[in-house]
């Protein structure tokens, strides 16, 4: 994520530098507590044309397929599956690729609480069991500006979270990542605080567009890319999709989000893609799909525009 203040020459600092230079520097000035103002991030880079690791997903059963991203060229999966964010692994987005073998995706539970009739700890294939899973493609933007296209298979978000029964005070979900830093020893040098929180407003969570994928191109996920369980909300910027989801919460106050914490004044709570909010430095009118050289604009909602309702009477300047 961007928390780098750009040099006056904008040249992105790992173009001119070794790359092994660069990442020591970055541990160095981690060391020295500069991590969140240094280094976090290398954005609007464009993907590495280095020879992608086989993707090693397990083949999944899909059902029901839609195509929801305008009929856009699907982004190749070599380059989904090596251009991440995902700090616990390293904040270079070549570092989840190399580095999230590590995490053990089985057995894995989910623990339910909060403002619920149902709470409980549920083993993840038996969270999954009673859904079909589903494919769907999806734009994804990263609010560093540059975009994938995705088939994603999971299940719609709201199916899940309506079987632990949420109660009238449930006005948001809470949504944190694991973190184990024995599996995750680059997360010592993340910069954000651990483990990764997110939320939603109830109606965003229920909204049926918001996904929890499982898989995505017909395969098990691959670590870097949030196994086994991570949100995907495509008319929110990228932050918002949690990866390897561990705890839910059901929670009556607007519960707080990793980057918000970091930076509130860069990144609100509701995080809606809006081409007409400018980022404090830098714009969001237009966005670079990752393998593709010209930017292309970015649309309102990320082209999801069937989610305005949720923010009806919101002044979206002002909710981030
Ligand atoms: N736990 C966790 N989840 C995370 C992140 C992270 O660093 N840690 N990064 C977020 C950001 S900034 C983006 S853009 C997306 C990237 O998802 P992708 O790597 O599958 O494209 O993951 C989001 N989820
Ligand atoms: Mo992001």
């Amino acid at each position: 994520m961007l928390i780098r203040i750009p040099a006056p020459s904008a040249v992105r600092s790992s173009e001119i530098t070794p790359e092994s230079t660069y990442r020591n520097r970055r541990r160095f000035l981690a060391d020295m507590g500069l991590g969140a103002v240094g280094l976090l991030a290398a954005g609007c880079s464009e993907a590495k044309d280095a020879p992608a690791p086989a993707i090693a997903g397990a083949a999944i059963t899909v059902g029901k397929r839609s195509e929801r991203a305008g009929g856009e060229t699907v982004t190749p999966i070599e380059t989904v599956s090596t251009y991440n964010n995902y700090y616990e692994f390293g904040t270079g987005k070549d570092d989840p690729a190399r580095n999230a073998g590590t995490l053990k995706t089985r057995p894995w539970t989910v623990a339910i609480s909060g403002e619920c009739e149902a709470p409980g700890t549920i083993d993840l294939d038996a969270l999954l069991k009673p859904h079909a899973i589903e494919e769907r493609i999806y734009r994804h933007r990263c609010v560093e500006a540059w975009s994938i296209v995705v088939p994603w298979d999971g299940v719609p978000l709201a199916d899940v979270l309506k079987r632990f029964k949420p109660t009238s005070k449930a006005k948001f979900v809470a949504f944190e990542t694991l973190y184990d830093k024995a599996q995750m020893p680059e997360a010592r040098w993340a910069g954000i605080e651990l483990p990764y929180v997110e939320g939603l407003r109830i109606d965003e969570a229920m909204h049926p567009l918001a996904f929890l994928s499982v898989g995505m191109y017909g395969k098990t996920l691959p670590n870097q890319n949030g196994a086994p369980l991570r949100l995907t909300i495509p008319w929110k910027y990228g932050y918002k999709s949690i990866k390897s989801i561990v705890r839910i919460r059901f929670v009556e106050q607007m519960p707080p989000t990793t980057w918000n914490k970091l930076q509130p004044s860069e990144y609100g709570f509701y995080s809606n893609v809006n081409p007409d909010v400018q980022h404090p430095r830098w714009s969001q009118r237009s966005e670079r799909r990752l393998g593709e050289l010209f930017k292309r604009p970015t649309l309102m909602f990320n082209g999801y525009p069937e989610v305005a309702p949720l923010y009806a009477g919101m002044d979206l300047r002002q909710f981030s």
